[in-house]
């Protein structure tokens, strides 16, 4: 394969003149694909997908092919700047990375010697394969505070498959599962985390059963054996209606189920207060459709379930992910080849131990903001976004002085953003990392030029589930850009704690492959590494949780005061929960299914991607267009109790009625002035996140199902 890959390269360069090809791995979203970066006069001129990468085979999406554009965006912030006038201002000077990071330091002991290490927070982004050195400074600064999109994203499948069955079950599509139960996930436009679109197809066309479980009709869900249209929202209910007929009709693996799981007869009476009579009434969703569906799926061998997003992004957010979790331990597909699988990573040092969290020190630990409120999600160190914000605005428990973002868009993409823009403002000093100025940097004092993943050395999918590592190789550099792992390289050894660090990044990165043997440069000559491949470990270990059984009943969400058994909770708004609110706004809004083109608040500007999407659409059902006189194309207003924002009207049948779905993160790079219409279309401006809506023991606030109302915009 190799030598067919680098044959085909060979002619490429000597076709259209290019002068090097270099294998690297594309990281436009959370990464993953191998791609063949050609270059012509020390410029990026094509990039290409390596056939012969494991991830994708050749494959690329249209970010990653358009990463040049971005990399040579002309609006790019190529130094550093400090902000002159007042915030949202506009008003920039140019200075040095020493100035800048001297003036961070200076700050950063500042205030740690005054109100302590937890009043300063570090922010990041989602899987942008900076999360360990963010974590390692944070840690060894002594602050508990890192915020990230972890309370509803991707940190409750983590958190919740560990207490459940020691670590996160990935589907096994190398080994080809029979039947594919795609829940709240649409992975062929979202390619995220472990698993891309590619692999799935594959296995589809090698005859894989589909299973949807999504409100909207997707490509999946039109392709699907079986669609679960249900209310959003209700997932728990549909799991656990799908349980209990796998229980009833003893579909579920006995031998697993005897020698394997813990608390099987307190689960057993959970699942039967859900039979699928009482299912339907609460999912929308025909019971002889819920019961066709846990056939299908607890009588195919192997099957395996490939969950989203759209589930962690509700109150019943962890309570989702272990009624999932259950679902696929009961029927024998864990740890099954073409089931569900605990890969193991290659021998480096994991994200958790470069991340340092032991050097934190446990007074501190204390200290994290919502801690005791969301305690799941404490223990896995992430926090809900909220408490920032009130230890912001009202100093509480303690006043939060200094924010660092890196790789964040905030204002764009947390719930309530108006609250989330009172706090950035208010705040008393802020430092942003990005590639540009967006509306949460335009808030900052310093903002830092960061390097795109073609700009930078590192160890691709270091931080995944999948087994597998590769390397990025820097192939060009941008103005004074600098990757993060070398900023806080750099800032670090600015606030002491330069014994822990390197001379340059590289040093980290040879730390991270220290145990296998091997270094960086050795590392980089290679295609990628694989942890060792083995199914069914737990037969010879148990799984790795406190009984070392999969534990359906959890003794770790018992000992921290929640329901062991997952449960059913209505959502915060909602016609059943807010009767009186539904009235005055009749529709249930679901908001954030992906675009192809764009990465959350990202590539809006890049010229080959804004063109598959020019505006904001929100998706309605003909019946209720007509109701609302609303044409395909018209701009409306979507209103929440909590503000209303404009998107255009995209006229699609495969919704139901009572149910709209909005886009989020869109803001206006072109309008040059510093909001850069953050407040115009930002579906966050309606999402909601009180405490008391967010889920109990994760924190996750609820933005896929709020209440709405919708109408023309008034001309
Ligand atoms: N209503 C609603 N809100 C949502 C969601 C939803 O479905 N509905 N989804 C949520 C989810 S799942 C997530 S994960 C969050 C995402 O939330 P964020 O990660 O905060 O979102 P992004 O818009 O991607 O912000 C990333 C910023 O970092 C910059 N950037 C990209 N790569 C790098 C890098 O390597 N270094 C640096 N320094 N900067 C970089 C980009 O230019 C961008 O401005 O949004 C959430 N918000
Ligand atoms: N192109 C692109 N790719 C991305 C991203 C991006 O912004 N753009 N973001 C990345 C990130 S951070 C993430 S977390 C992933 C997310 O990727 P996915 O998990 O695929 O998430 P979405 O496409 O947001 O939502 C999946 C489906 O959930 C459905 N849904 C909405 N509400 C509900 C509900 O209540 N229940 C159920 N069962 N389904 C519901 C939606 O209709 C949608 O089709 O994508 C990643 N990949
Ligand atoms: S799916 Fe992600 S990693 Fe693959 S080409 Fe697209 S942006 Fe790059
Ligand atoms: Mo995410």
């Amino acid at each position: 394969m190799a030598e067919f890959v680098f044959s085909n390269a060979a002619r490429e360069m000597e076709v259209y003149g290019y002068d090097s090809v270099v294998k690297s791995h594309c990281r436009m979203c959370h990464g993953g694909c191998g791609v063949l970066i050609y270059t012509k006069n020390g410029k990026v001129a094509k990039i290409a997908g390596d056939p012969g990468c494991p991830i994708n085979h050749g494959t690329l999406c249209s970010k990653g092919i358009a990463s040049h554009q971005l990399a040579y965006h002309p609006d790019r912030l190529t130094y550093p700047v400090r902000r002159v006038g007042p915030k949202a201002s506009g008003q920039w000077e140019h200075i040095s990375w020493d100035e800048a990071l001297d003036t961070i330091a200076e700050r950063i002991l500042d205030y740690k010697e005054k109100f302590g290490a937890e009043s300063i927070v570090m922010g990041y982004g989602t899987g942008r394969e900076n999360e360990a050195v963010i974590y390692r400074f944070a840690n060894l600064l002594g602050t508990p505070n890192v915020l990230t999109a972890g309370h509803f994203c991707y940190g409750p499948r983590i958190a919740t498959s560990i207490i459940t069955c020691g670590s996160n079950p990935i589907v096994d599509y190398e080994n080809h599962p029979k039947c594919i139960m795609v829940w709240g996930n649409n992975l062929v436009i979202s390619n995220p985390d472990c698993s891309k679109g590619e692999p799935f197809s594959v296995s589809v066309n090698k005859g894989a059963k589909i299973i949807a479980v999504d409100p909207r009709l997707t490509r999946i869900a039109a392709r699907a054996d079986v669609w679960l249209q249900l209310r959003p929202g209700t997932d728990t209910a549909l799991a656990l209606g799908m349980l209990n007929v796998i229980v009833n009709e003893k579909l579920y693996d006995q031998e697993f189920v005897n020698k394997h799981v813990y608390g099987w007869d307190p689960f057993v009476e959970r699942v039967n207060d859900y039979p699928p009579d009482k299912v339907e009434e609460i999912t929308w969703v025909p019971r002889n459709k819920i019961r066709e569906a846990a056939r299908l799926f607890a009588s195919t061998k192997p099957a395996a379930i490939q969950l989203g997003v759209a589930i962690e992004q509700q109150v019943n957010c962890a309570d989702n992910n272990r009624a999932l979790m259950a679902l696929m331990g009961i029927t024998g597909n864990i740890d099954v080849p073409g089931g569900q699988v605990l890969f193991s990573t290659p021998k480096i040092r994991n994200v958790g131990q470069f991340g340092a969290h032991r050097m934190l020190p446990h007074e501190q630990s204390l200290k994290r903001v919502g801690g005791d409120r969301f305690r799941l999600a404490g223990n896995f160190a992430i926090i809900n976004p909220k408490c920032v914000w009130d230890a912001i605005l009202k100093e509480e428990p303690y006043p939060v002085k200094m924010l660092f973002f890196i790789s964040s868009n905030p204002v764009m993409t947390r719930a309530n953003a108006k609250e989330v823009y009172r706090a950035l403002e208010k705040v008393e000093f802020m430092a942003v990392s990005d590639f540009f100025l967006t509306a949460t940097a335009e808030l900052a004092d310093i903002v830092l030029p960061a390097a795109t993943w073609l700009e930078m050395d590192y160890i691709g999918d270091f931080w995944k589930r999948h087994g597998y590592i590769l390397p990025r190789r820097k192939v060009i550099q941008v103005g004074e850009c600098r990757s993060d792992h070398e900023m806080l390289n750099d800032l670090a050894h600015r606030v002491g704690q330069g014994e822990y660090w390197w001379d340059t990044f590289e040093g980290g990165l040879d730390y991270i492959l220290e145990p296998m043997g091997i270094t960086w440069q050795e590392f980089k000559k290679l295609d990628h590494i694989r942890g060792e491949v083995r199914y069914r470990k737990y037969e010879e270990r148990g799984f790795s949780t406190p009984t070392k059984k999969f534990e359906l009943y959890s003794t770790l969400l018992e000992n921290w005061g929640y329901d062991p058994l997952p449960k059913f909770r209505e959502a915060p708004e909602s016609p059943v929960s807010t009767p009186e609110l539904y009235k005055k706004y009749p529709y249930i809004l679901i908001t954030g299914a992906r675009s192809p083109g764009f990465f959350h608040t990202e590539n809006r500007q890049v010229p080959w991607l804004r063109e598959l999407h020019r505006d904001p659409l929100v998706e309605i059902h003909p019946e209720t267009a007509k109701k609302e006189c609303i044409n395909e194309g018209d701009w409306v207003e979507i209103e929440s109790p909590r503000g209303k924002v404009r998107q255009r009207a995209k006229i699609f049948a495969g919704i139901d009625p009572r149910v709209i779905s909005a886009q989020h993160a869109w803001w206006f790079p072109e309008k040059k002035d510093p909001g850069h219409g953050w407040d115009e279309s930002n579906v966050n401006i309606l999402t909601d996140n009180a405490y008391n809506t967010c889920d109990p023991a994760m924190g996750a606030t609820s933005v896929r199902t709020l209440l709405c109302k919708i109408h023309p915009e008034a001309r």
